[in-house]
């Protein structure tokens, strides 16, 4: 019970932020599931994830259509898998994701680079990147294809227990959510989806 309440209040809360970002195009009224999706642009300017390094490729991540619009499913998805509560492997998926740059299911040297450089803020020179990587990439290779698929992955983090805490995004808390006293959600599949994923 105290997750179904955990997880309603969440929702609640997205739907004030998801709102705020574009009052005259996002209803209220959810029910009817409309067909409303928000640009990239606004999402990434949200003070939760304007300073990530990684914005863009979490937007996208998440983004049903893959060009980065966000309809309001997806942008709770998003947020349920970065916060706290979210089960390890399922934010495991995501990180394999978001890492994966060119989305084309596997970590190669490139990723890794692009992911190290965002994650140190390119105090590292480009040698040091390169070692790191090849050093990883030496490491986590399990089936020795010169890239990390998903087991790869997962072995890797497995190993390294704060790797997955560089995608937390706490959500901040509004009091003008508090004010709202109707909005009406849907039962969103993928809400439930997580649910089920936590109890
Ligand atoms: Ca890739
Ligand atoms: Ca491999």
């Amino acid at each position: 019970m105290t997750v179904v309440f955990f997880f309603l209040l969440l929702v609640y809360r997205l739907h004030g932020r998801y709102h705020e970002m574009a009052p005259n195009v996002v209803p209220m009224d959810y029910t009817k599931d409309p067909d409303v999706k928000l640009p990239m642009q606004l999402i990434i300017n949200m003070p939760e994830l304007k300073e990530n390094p990684f914005k863009e490729r979490i937007v996208e991540s998440f983004s049903e259509d893959g060009e980065g619009s966000l309809s309001f499913n997806d942008f709770v998805d998003m947020f349920s898998v970065l916060s706290e509560m979210a089960p390890r492997e399922l934010k495991a998926i995501y990180a394999f994701k978001i890492y994966d740059f060119n989305t084309d299911n596997f970590i190669c040297k490139a990723d890794l680079e692009k992911t190290l450089n965002k994650l140190t803020r390119e105090e590292l020179t480009a040698e040091e990147i390169t070692l790191v990587c090849e050093k990883v990439i030496e490491e986590a290779d399990m089936d020795g294809d010169g890239k990390l698929g998903f087991a790869d992955f997962e072995n890797m983090i497995s190993k390294a227990p704060d790797f997955l805490s560089s995608l937390k995004v706490e959500l901040f808390f509004h009091v003008s959510c508090l004010k709202r006293t109707f909005i009406k959600i849907p039962m969103a599949s993928n809400f439930y989806m997580l649910m089920k994923h936590s109890t």
